[in-house]
């Protein structure tokens, strides 16, 4: 049986959904993802397989010393199937939009966002998954979850003022004891058997991920207790009642938020990361300790922390009646000072981030008086027009981070330091789907090229100019 806003979806998006039904009808009895995506592998192997055969060697692109030296921008040099990102229009998980996953993924019974186990089906499977399939995922999910003794010690030891990210990291590094991929390679498992233990290492990892989430943020700000695993219940459920929020609108919120925080393409600092450390053979538990580790950092997940401080230091600064004038006054002040406007910008993007829009969507709805929700719509009538002026920013609109935070502290979540903690929870999803497919394609160990100036200088070419350097 088809997911029943398959129908409604088939209308809006004819071409897709054909090709997204048929692949769906022949899995769609099936609960097991494991077995799906055993009869998937080895067709997708034999395509790269015979593309790589008739194509190896066709370039796709040209590298310029700018690129070198401008963080690899533009540079196709990565292969992901999870999710693209347009530069005008935004992501698109396995082709789907965010609007789209908001209609056709399955909802909880009493909600109407996305289940990001859903997501993660459509991520690492290409199909839209039923309801059946999607409930068998919560249920593994909730009974992987169970942390060994060692990791929870560990967490409560922590001094308080250990940042919850580098909490994050140390457990996942600290978990690695329990992963299954380091016990079958110890054994000498034939390498086409990878992608399998990488799997099971992959529903631990998402499933336990919670579990750390929670006992950092108990551990940290509050009473440290955190409460039993319903099995009945959806991974975002459960994750709430971890942290202590009761309220529906959170659980909903946080369907969302871990759904749209998952997989922003391959070459973003978190996703490349962790590709990068697993094509060492470094486990998943590794691999996205590393990954997490880069999201950490404030030009990329941590700017949702970021965001929030810098828009409670306006606000001290101009209360909550202000002119635009005033605004400006802060924003160029900001700049002046030599610091970015956090949660504007982006490497790929050039408009405003879908992630961003859902967000202001969902304010919309529940919280259109929240005096910080009233601020950002402020902030986002004035940053672009100075970010503009400036000349050299390649995207002046907003990006996810700079509605984020408005929406957790409306909830009660005022510990700005945590943010980028449930950021890392969602981008698990995304990075680990990528992460089966890579040892299920046997992709190689990554080394790309480096070289130096010098030799840069004297390979195009321009040695006159190596002379004229200074000593
Ligand atoms: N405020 C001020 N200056 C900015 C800016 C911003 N929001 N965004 C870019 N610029 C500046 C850059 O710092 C750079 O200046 P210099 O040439 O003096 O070094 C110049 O504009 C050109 O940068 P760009 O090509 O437009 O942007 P990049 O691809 O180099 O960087 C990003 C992208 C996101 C790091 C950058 O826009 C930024 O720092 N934004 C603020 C931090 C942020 O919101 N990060 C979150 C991104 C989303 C995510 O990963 O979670």
């Amino acid at each position: 049986m088809l997911y029943s806003a398959m129908g409604k979806f088939k209308r809006i998006i004819p071409t897709l959904c054909a090709g997204m039904s048929q692949m769906a009808e022949c899995c769609a009895e099936n609960t097991d993802l494991k077995s799906i995506l055993a009869q998937k592998i080895p067709k997708e192997i034999e395509k790269v397989k015979n593309f790589r055969k008739s194509h190896g060697n066709t370039k796709v692109g040209e590298v310029t010393v700018n690129m070198m030296y401008g963080g690899m921008r533009g540079i196709k040099g990565l292969v992901c199937e999870t999710s693209v990102l347009d530069p005008e229009e935004g992501i698109r998980f396995r082709g789907l939009t965010i609007p789209d996953c908001q209609q056709v993924l399955p909802r909880a019974p009493d909600g109407c966002e996305p289940l990001p186990e859903a997501l993660f089906w459509l991520l690492i499977t290409g199909d839209v998954p039923t309801e059946e399939q999607t409930r068998s995922v919560s249920k593994q999910w909730a009974q992987r979850a169970h942390l060994p003794e060692h990791v929870t010690c560990m967490l409560k030891n922590l001094p308080k003022h250990v940042h919850p990210m580098s909490q994050f990291s140390a457990a996942l590094t600290l978990l690695n004891t329990e992963s299954h991929f380091v016990k079958a390679y110890n054994c000498g498992v034939n390498k086409t058997k990878y992608w399998e233990f990488v799997f099971e290492d992959t529903m631990d990892l998402i499933a336990r991920i919670p579990v750390i989430a929670a006992m950092i943020y108990k551990n940290t700000y509050k009473d440290g207790c955190v409460p039993d695993i319903d099995e009945s219940k959806d991974w975002s459920y459960n994750f709430t009642q971890m942290l202590g929020y009761d309220d529906p609108q959170f659980t909903e919120l946080m369907r969302l938020y871990l759904t749209i925080h998952s997989d922003h393409e391959g070459g973003n600092v978190s996703a490349h990361t962790c590709h990068l450390v697993g094509s060492a053979l470094s486990d998943p538990y590794l691999a996205l300790a590393a990954g997490l580790n880069g999201l950490a950092g404030p030009l990329h997940g941590l700017a949702n922390q970021e965001v929030l401080v810098w828009l409670e230091k306006l606000r001290q600064q101009v209360g909550d009646k202000y002119s635009e004038e005033q605004l400006k006054e802060f924003i160029w002040k900001t700049l002046k000072a030599g610091q970015v406007v956090p949660g504007y910008g982006h490497a790929v993007l050039r408009k405003t981030d879908p992630r961003y829009t859902c967000q202001r969507e969902f304010a919309q709805k529940y919280l259109p008086d929240d005096p910080i929700f009233k601020l950002v719509s402020s902030v986002f009538n004035v940053v672009p027009p100075i970010l503009k002026e400036l000349g050299k920013v390649q995207n002046p609109w907003p990006n996810v981070d700079a509605h984020s935070g408005v929406l957790l502290q409306h909830y009660g979540m005022r510990e700005t330091n945590y943010y980028t903690v449930l950021f890392g929870v969602s981008r698990a999803l995304g990075v680990l789907s990528s992460l089966v497919w890579d040892r299920a394609l046997g992709l190689p160990i990554e080394r790309p090229k480096s070289i130096s100036t010098d030799t840069l200088i004297k390979l195009v070419g321009a040695e006159s100019e190596k002379s004229r350097t200074p000593c």
